[in-house]
């Protein structure tokens, strides 16, 4: 008969064998530097968690991340998001009686002022001199209804501070800081009450600090060529190591609707999460589909809907917000 655990003392260490090289993952995380605010970013998470209680909690990421081509940065590159989807995505979490910890691109929609910036109106037409009170300004009556409406679920939120709002500019600052969410969620057992809602448009592509040039880029030098490194495929460790108790719902954006759903269903097996929302670049406010490995559902507005001014997010919110609470009593028994 033999044992499975006995030891021998001189192969304890076989130094014959080259150590197991890190997980590109973390690789990443030993090259590329810390946010300076990494520890401010944990206190103040830490502070709404505890400050919410058994309140369920939905991470909800938002805009677009750059990529900076210069240490000392005038250029990066960029992308399309805008932020509408998270930012609104958001209200209807709160409205839903969730915390909400909002991880968004600094300067892009924020929830409930969404309705008043980056808007075809300038925010002062919103507003006239008041005629009975000469001197003084007040919201136009044409939108005195929906402004109040919006101002009453915004104050609530500040009331019941249950809407943290954390920004991000650079990839490398958006992924330490879904990290630092991840494992904050573990540490404080917030996990199994947690959705992580991820629609911020993240590059997959970058320019590690090791290439990095301390100053801006002189045009002298002729013709720029780019060269720009994959950025590593965090889902995987997100899920498996970092919340394997959270649902994770990932977007998947596409611009040909042909591969959509087969990219969505290789995501899902690829990283092994939960739901992949899916959307084309020209219809996103329109319409998605949500994927999982056993069906596709689409879900659209009508044009009547549309016209009226609903949201989409409106029906996906509701729709995550159910499958959330399947997913609870699933890893909670
Ligand atoms: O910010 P926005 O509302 O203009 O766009 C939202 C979106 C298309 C970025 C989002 O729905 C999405 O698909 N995010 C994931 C993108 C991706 O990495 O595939």
């Amino acid at each position: 008969m033999y044992t499975t655990n006995a030891i021998n003392p001189e192969k304890a260490i076989d130094r014959s064998v080259a150590d197991q090289p890190p997980a590109e993952e973390d690789l990443y995380f030993e090259q590329n530097p810390a946010p300076e605010y990494l520890p401010e970013f944990e206190r103040k998470l830490s502070e709404f968690l505890t400050n919410n209680g058994t309140r369920k909690v939905a991470v909800v990421t938002s805009g677009g991340t750059t990529v900076p081509l210069e240490n000392n940065t005038v250029r990066f590159i960029d992308n399309f998001s805008a932020g509408t989807r998270g930012a609104t995505s958001a209200e209807y979490f709160l409205e839903n009686g969730y915390a909400v910890v909002f991880l968004h691109r600094q300067f892009s929609l924020l929830p409930y002022s969404r309705h008043y910036t980056h808007s075809t109106n300038c925010f002062l037409d919103y507003m006239v001199e008041s005629e009975t009170e000469p001197g003084s300004v007040k919201v136009d009556e044409k939108y005195q209804v929906q402004m109040l409406d919006v101002l009453r679920k915004y104050k609530q939120a500040q009331k019941d501070n249950t809407l943290l709002l954390l920004p991000f500019t650079t990839v490398t600052q958006y992924l330490f800081s879904l990290r630092c969410i991840a494992l904050t969620m573990s540490k404080l057992h917030v996990d199994t009450r947690c959705v992580f809602y991820l629609a911020a448009a993240v590059s997959d592509f970058f320019m590690p600090t090791s290439r990095l040039p301390q100053h801006k880029i002189q045009s002298s030098g002729g013709e720029l060529v780019v060269n720009l490194d994959p950025v590593p495929k965090f889902l995987k460790r997100l899920v498996e190591a970092w919340a394997p108790r959270v649902m994770i719902v990932s977007f998947k954006l596409e611009t040909d609707e042909s591969i959509l759903e087969s990219k969505a269903k290789t995501a899902l097996e690829r990283y092994n999460h939960q739901l992949v929302i899916g959307n084309l670049l020209q219809t996103r406010k329109k319409e998605v589909i949500f994927v999982t490995l056993e069906e596709t559902e689409k879900y659209s507005l009508t044009d009547e809907e549309e016209k009226e001014g609903k949201e989409i997010e409106e029906i996906i919110v509701p729709e995550v917000i159910k499958r959330h609470d399947v997913w609870q009593e699933k890893v909670c028994n």
